[in-house]
């Protein structure tokens, strides 16, 4: 899974109403700062002078703007969802799954690593 861009694709096709376990590992980094597909807070991953940059700039442009930054994000359509290193889903629709980490749409660019992502019908 690239971390660099907008809504990968993983050419796994999820069956509507069916149940699957989800499970992101991996490390990648939002610049310098690290972390997993739980994503972080900023207030502890970054010195407190720089929060308002954070807030006054970002928050409003994540592409879940609920959820906790660079958390691994899954989307089915027009569905998005917090997927993190673990997660049971219900696919809402039979479609494509995507992923991305959660952040700010306009700074992909400064984005490195890779997650690996596992998807596992549950029966
Ligand atoms: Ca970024």
């Amino acid at each position: 899974m690239p971390v660099d861009r907008l809504w990968s694709h993983t050419g796994i096709v999820l069956e509507r109403g069916v149940q699957y376990h989800l499970s992101g590992y991996g490390t990648w980094y939002d610049a310098t700062i690290k972390c997993d597909p739980n994503g972080y807070e900023v207030q502890q991953a970054l010195p407190k002078y720089k929060w308002p940059l954070f807030w006054a700039t970002n928050p409003l442009k994540l592409l879940n703007t609920k959820g906790r930054w660079f958390q691994l994000l899954g989307k089915i359509g027009d569905s998005v969802f917090e997927i993190g290193t673990d997660k049971v889903l219900t696919a809402p629709d039979s479609r494509e799954l995507l992923c991305a980490p959660n952040d700010a749409r306009g700074f992909f660019g400064n984005n490195k690593g890779e997650l690996t992502l596992t998807v596992t019908r549950e029966e």
